[in-house]
């Protein structure tokens, strides 16, 4: 057996083998504050797994972007090179379909039903649908809503035409501020601070306590409330990790995850109060905005990516369910 036969027959039988002994499951996030609502519940559910396995499973979690950007964590999980990563579901939006679902504009008419709808059997079938990836979805977490924030006021969607706008890397971003006659400049989100500071772009979006925790507000000081989507946090673990693990050890991770979203929403709310005092103290404009003038632009969003039967039942189960 050549050198090289040798150490793929190893990696082989290493993926088949079950891990019986204790892992520590090392977790991305690329948010910079250790109290930010995704970096705190996925250490909050380290602690459940630990209490739950008697000590055997811990989770150590890498924010800051230690582990690298959201889209270079997710590939890290499809090789086994990274155990999990809590990300947002947009660089998801390539890999598996379904999850373009809760990313549309303007589906969810509320908080309220984007959480029941996740926490329900199309929260479900949505996570499910990424395992064939080699991603075993967790669960998902709170995002709030996203909504675009510029140097320049924003009210209705003629404002938007011809702003260069920060997008997350996913070909639905490009098209929701296309749609809005932006200019879509997908990039990571560690480089917004500095693309908004040299004038690489004009303007971004996204949650209230986002804008806050890297401080964007400082070069675009108008948040305008288009809240445009709901696209929610994923918590995402390696395939190839979760198929070693013995499945009583499955059924705890996954129950710890489940139960870390109860904190992870107390968190998320009380971090959006907190956030929209911080950002208005730094000197951030909320805009009330003309929202049906942003909805009537997104038919075509939908048409160009809600294409397959099962998508279309997804957007119309949610829309029935308002
Ligand atoms: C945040 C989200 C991150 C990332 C970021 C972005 O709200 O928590 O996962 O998606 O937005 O815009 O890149």
């Amino acid at each position: 057996m050549s050198r090289l036969n040798a150490v793929l027959a190893a990696a082989a039988l290493a993926a088949l083998t079950p891990l019986a002994q204790a892992v520590d499951f090392r977790s991305a996030d690329i948010h910079n504050s250790d109290d930010y609502p995704t970096v705190a519940a996925v250490r909050h559910m380290g602690q459940l797994l630990e209490q739950k396995s008697g000590g055997k499973h811990k989770i150590k979690v890498f924010n800051k972007g230690a582990l690298g950007t959201e889209k270079e964590t997710i590939d890290q999980l499809k090789i086994g090179a990274l155990e999990m990563a809590r990300v947002n579901i947009s660089p998801m939006n390539g890999i598996c379909q379904k999850t373009l679902v809760p990313t549309m504009p303007f589906l969810f008419s509320s908080i309220e039903q984007m959480r029941r709808t996740l926490d329900g059997v199309v929260g479900e079938e949505i996570l499910k649908s990424c395992e064939e990836q080699g991603f075993v979805g967790l669960a998902f977490y709170d995002s709030g809503a996203r909504s675009l924030y510029a140097k320049k006021p924003i009210r209705t969607v003629a404002d938007v035409k011809g702003m260069k706008v920060r997008v997350q890397q996913s070909d639905l971003w490009v098209a929701l501020v296309g749609a809005m006659g932006g200019n879509a400049t997908p990039m990571p989100f560690g480089e917004v601070y500095t693309g908004l500071k040299t004038g690489l772009i004009d303007a971004a979006e996204n949650n209230v306590p986002s804008y806050d925790s890297v401080k964007h507000y400082e070069s675009a000081k108008y948040y305008s409330k288009t809240e445009h989507s709901m696209a929610p946090e994923m918590l995402l673990m390696s395939k190839i990790v979760w198929d070693k693990l013995p499945k009583a050890d499955q059924d705890l991770v996954r129950a710890a995850a489940k139960e870390s979203v109860a904190f992870q929403r107390r968190k998320w709310d009380e971090q959006e109060a907190k956030s929209l005092a911080a950002v208005k103290a730094g000197g951030a404009e909320i805009i009330e905005v003309d929202k049906k003038s942003f909805q009537a632009v997104m038919g075509p969003v939908y048409d160009k990516f809600m294409t397959t039967p099962d998508l279309k039942r997804l957007v119309k189960a949610i829309q029935d369910s308002k």
